[in-house]
Parts: structure tokens; C-alpha cells; sequence
């Protein structure tokens, strides 16, 4: 039998012998390299096995190619492709979604010829990589591993696809205030999904989707005419409430008792530094200091009602 190459590629050869109505064995032959001017020949060698041999059109002899494998009785007829298992290992949190890194363990199993290789990529675009070993996912987010295996007659199993979703920071919160309605209110924010509060007596507790926490303890009060707050203690994750002392984090709020329609605004936190801010109703004008110990002084100031808000960084490390 001849084979001539007519473009340039490779291509999976599989050689089967067959018995009545029965294969009784097969030589696979993957990738082999074919072009225009290239023949393959298969013909009986010495012991009566078929020999397939490549070279250039019309030369007398070519190379011998050795076959990946060669079965013979029920594993020479496999025509099933393999099944890949994905096993994942990481913390798991709420509705799917991991509170760690993860890592993917796949099992190729095959009946007949038996699993030859497994292959995967960790993002839908990249490119197919043999698997070796675990697969290791490291970074937030939402994460498509595809995978799938070969056995050894090339069999091909479909591309499987499994999601991976990575949540490892517990929401932040905001604190904000708008003068005269709501004075101050604590907003928890998620970079990966929502977040849902669960509000007690001057302490909340922002959870995201994945199940992380963040709690925030404060006391104060608020009227239509003022209002205060002091943070108290933050519980970040599955860490310890880290308390303040009194004047860690506060902010008071007053309508200014200097002119109608004022507003004055101080924050002051933790190492003497204080944040003041004074709107004045007759000018539309919002003057904001920052003081940071008896001598260092900012003083900036803008037109307009715009006042400052406070955004507590994740990963609050105390004081
Ligand atoms: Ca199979
Ligand atoms: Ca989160």
C-alpha cells in the first residue's frame, strides 16, 4: 500500500489487521511528518509484520517509521476515547466559589488501549499543554480550565470544562456621610462580587459571595443636625478583631454654629492626624486641613459642597 503526501502537515496513520470480521491487531502511528514528494509504503516485512517506511517519491528505499504502539486482541479494536477526571483541592467557600488558591489533579482512565496522554490549558485562548502534574491556580477571579486525553490509538476525548472561582479578600468598607440625611453610613464593597450586610447594634458584617467577612464595631449617633462616629475594632477574614483606641478613627459632623447652611467636618485618626473640613453656605466654598502633629499643616479648598470621604484599605493590619 502507498501513501503520497499532496500537503504539508502530519497526520495519525492507524494500521489495523483483521481476522474474519474481528481486528486482531493495530499499529498507530501518530503525527507523521507529510509533504508533496513524500511517499509512505506499507509492506510485509521478514516476519510477516507490516513495515511502514517514508522517503521521496520513487527512491528505492525509505525510512523505516516504528509504530507509538501496537496491540493486539480487544485493545487492537478500541475505539472508545478516554474519560478524564479533575479533582480540585482548595478551601471552599460559599455558592462554588474557593477562599484559597486551588489545585487541579487530573485522572485519565480508558478501556482498551488505555490513556496515553492528557492535555490542558488554564485560560480558554492559551495554548495546550501536556499534564504532569497539578495544576496549580493562584490568582482571584473566575478561571476556565479546559482539558482532555488521548489513548493510545489516539482516540481523542472531547474537550472538557470545568470553572474555577478564586475569592480570597474580604470586602472593604466605606465610610460615608451626606449631611442633614443620612449622616454617616458604612457601605462594604467587593472587587469579585456582592456583598451582603448583616447590621447589628453599632457593628456590621460585610460578606461576599465566596463567604469572606469583614467586621466593623463603631459607636456614635447621628441626628439631623449632627452626627459622630468612632471605629471601635475591625475583624478582617478569619483574623482577630483588632481593637483602637479612642481616638483611632472618628468623625463628627455638626452644622456649623458659624453661619447658616455651614457644615463642619472632622476626621482624626490614629498619630495626631486630623482631617477638618468647613463648607461655607455664603461663599459655596469647601476648605479642607490636614494636620499632622503641631507643625505640619495642608490646607486645600474648592468651590462647592463637595465633602471628603474616608475608604478603608483592605488588609488593615492594626495600629
Ligand atoms: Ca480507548
Ligand atoms: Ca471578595
Amino acid at each position: 500500500m502507498e501513501i503520497a503526501g499532496s500537503e504539508t502537515g502530519t497526520v495519525d496513520l492507524k494500521v489495523s489487521e483483521v481476522a474474519g470480521s474481528e481486528i486482531i491487531k493495530t499499529a498507530f502511528y501518530p503525527e507523521l511528518p507529510v509533504a508533496p514528494g513524500i511517499t509512505g509504503r506499507l509492506a510485509a516485512g521478514h516476519s510477516g509484520d507490516l513495515v511502514l517506511t517514508v522517503g521521496a517519491s520513487g527512491a528505492a528505499e525509505g525510512t523505516t517509521v516504528a509504530p507509538s504502539v501496537e496491540l493486539r486482541g480487544d485493545a487492537a479494536a478500541d475505539q472508545i476515547p478516554p474519560a478524564t477526571a479533575a479533582a480540585l483541592s482548595g478551601t471552599p467557600g460559599l455558592d462554588g466559589w474557593f477562599i484559597s488558591a486551588v489545585s487541579v489533579r487530573l485522572t485519565a482512565s480508558d478501556s482498551g488501549s488505555g490513556p496515553e496522554r492528557t492535555f490542558y490549558r488554564s485560560s480558554a485562548a492559551g495554548a495546550w499543554q501536556t499534564y504532569r502534574e497539578d495544576i496549580l491556580i493562584l490568582a482571584e477571579g473566575t478561571h476556565e480550565v479546559q482539558y482532555f486525553s488521548v489513548d493510545r490509538l489516539g482516540n481523542e476525548e472531547p474537550i472538557q470544562r470545568l470553572e474555577i472561582k478564586i475569592d480570597m479578600t474580604p470586602p472593604e468598607v466605606l465610610v460615608k456621610f451626606t449631611p442633614g440625611k443620612a449622616p454617616v453610613t458604612y457601605d462594604g464593597a467587593d472587587a469579585l462580587s456582592s456583598t451582603t450586610a448583616a447590621v447589628g447594634f453599632q457593628e456590621t458584617t460585610w460578606s461576599d459571595a465566596a463567604g469572606n467577612k469583614t467586621t466593623l464595631a463603631f459607636g456614635g449617633g447621628s441626628s439631623p443636625a449632627a452626627a459622630s462616629t468612632t471605629l471601635r475594632s475591625v475583624t478582617y477574614g478569619h483574623g482577630a478583631a483588632v481593637f483602637f483606641p479612642e481616638n483611632f478613627f472618628s468623625l463628627q459632623w455638626r452644622d456649623s454654629v458659624f453661619e447658616p447652611g455651614g457644615i463642619y467636618l472632622r476626621f482624626a485618626m490614629a498619630g495626631g492626624l486630623t482631617f477638618e473640613s468647613r463648607y461655607s453656605d455664603a461663599d459655596n466654598e469647601t476648605t479642607a486641613t490636614v494636620t499632622a502633629g503641631e507643625r505640619d499643616r495642608l490646607r486645600v479648598f474648592w468651590k462647592g459642597r463637595d465633602l471628603p470621604w474616608i475608604r478603608l484599605k483592605r488588609r488593615f493590619k492594626g495600629v
